[in-house]
């Protein structure tokens, strides 16, 4: 298939979604990935009640085997943009739980040394481009990336740019797929369908709720995929890169998956009923992940256990790190500001 031609939002992709074909190493790797972002967001949810964190948190319960699926397939050359929701890219792109945990607390010591909070975590070593609290934000940035790399050149270098469903209604959605097909940029736009953009339900709000029709007006090849399945998500994942390293073009790669907690820390969740969630966490990534394992005869419960234990102890020393943090000096709060 040619990635310059839409698919229309037929699924590209051959998912080897059997446990078996990926290996046990690897499996495990994979959730153990999802149970550090689970166990760290968990605490993260029990320290804002108790005003250890503040201003807005965002949480990316259920959907963690969309950055879990995604990210290993990288290189340190690739750049990552997220959004406000991307405390699990930033951990599984590299950046130390410590560093993100003391960038929630507000401490110096944060990657993005206490300034961005919550909504952007960033870390210039890892690539990992934030944490954008705009929504669609990230999308202008990613081509902006993607042009750089192509001038200077960085060639094999792709960006990946991970974004809500609701950035569609942006016109910088519009202008960004443009610009990626018309400049040919090597761009992985990784939208997280969770179906709703804060309280509005997409079908509430869009024409046409099969995203990826939209990118046939823009040429660039689409396919989708169930996104709380991590091993249906890398393979996806790996293949679409293949073409957007090969091609040197961009693609769009829609992931269906669901937020099990609210939107933010202020949500009273009004727009959705309590049987939809749990009909969704029937199929939440990291149990039905964690049974499949079982049955293949993968990895035992003592397995499990372990895994979960080692995530449940990094949480407590970055939780530790963030406490023993510091505060920026107030002398310094002008320090990095331009604007006249
Ligand atoms: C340009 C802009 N408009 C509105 C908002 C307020 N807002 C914050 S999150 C959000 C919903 C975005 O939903 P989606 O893109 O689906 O991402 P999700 O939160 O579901 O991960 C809105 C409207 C914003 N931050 N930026
Ligand atoms: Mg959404």
């Amino acid at each position: 298939m040619d990635a310059t031609r839409p698919t229309n939002g037929k699924a590209l992709l051959n998912c080897a979604i059997d446990p078996a074909t990926h290996g046990r190493e690897f499996c495990l790797a994979r959730l153990r990935d999802m149970l550090r972002i689970r166990r760290m967001e968990e605490r993260c949810a029990q320290l804002y009640g108790e005003s250890k964190i503040r201003g807005f948190l965002h949480l990316y319960i259920g959907e963690e085997a969309v950055a879990a699926g995604v990210l290993p397939n990288l290189t340190p050359e690739d750049n990552v943009v997220a959004t406000y929701r991307e405390h699990g890219h930033a951990l599984l792109r590299g950046v130390s739980m410590n560093a993100i945990m003391a960038e929630m607390y507000g401490k110096q010591e944060g990657c993005s040394r206490g300034r961005g909070g919550s909504m952007h975590l960033f870390d210039r070593a890892t690539r990992f481009y934030g944490g954008n609290a705009i929504v669609g934000g990230g999308l202008p940035l990613a081509v902006g990336l993607a042009l750089a790399d192509t001038m200077l050149p960085r060639p094999g270098a792709v960006t990946v740019c991970f974004f809500g469903e609701g950035a569609v209604a942006e016109g910088a959605f519009h202008e960004s797929m443009n610009l990626a097909s018309l400049w040919r940029l090597p761009v992985l736009f990784v939208c997280e369908n969770n179906l709703y953009a804060m309280g509005t339900a997409l079908s509430r709000s869009e024409a046409q709720i099969d995203l990826t029709k939209k990118l046939a007006g823009y040429d660039i090849a689409t396919g989708h995929v169930n996104g709380m399945n991590v091993l249906a998500v890398h393979d996806a994942a790996r293949q679409a890169l293949a073409r957007v390293r090969e091609k040197r073009a961009p693609f769009f790669l829609e992931l269906h998956t669901y937020r099990f907690r609210a939107h933010s820390m202020f949500d009273p969740e009004l727009y959705r009923d309590e049987a939809e969630i749990e009909r969704w966490k029937a199929h939440g990534p990291i149990h039905s992940f964690t049974d499949r394992l079982k049955a293949a005869g993968q990895m035992t419960e003592a397995d499990f256990q372990h895994l979960d234990a080692e995530a449940m102890a990094e949480v407590e020393a970055a939780v530790a790190f963030a406490e023993a943090g510091t505060w920026e000096a107030v002398s310094d709060l002008a320090r990095d500001v331009t604007a006249a």
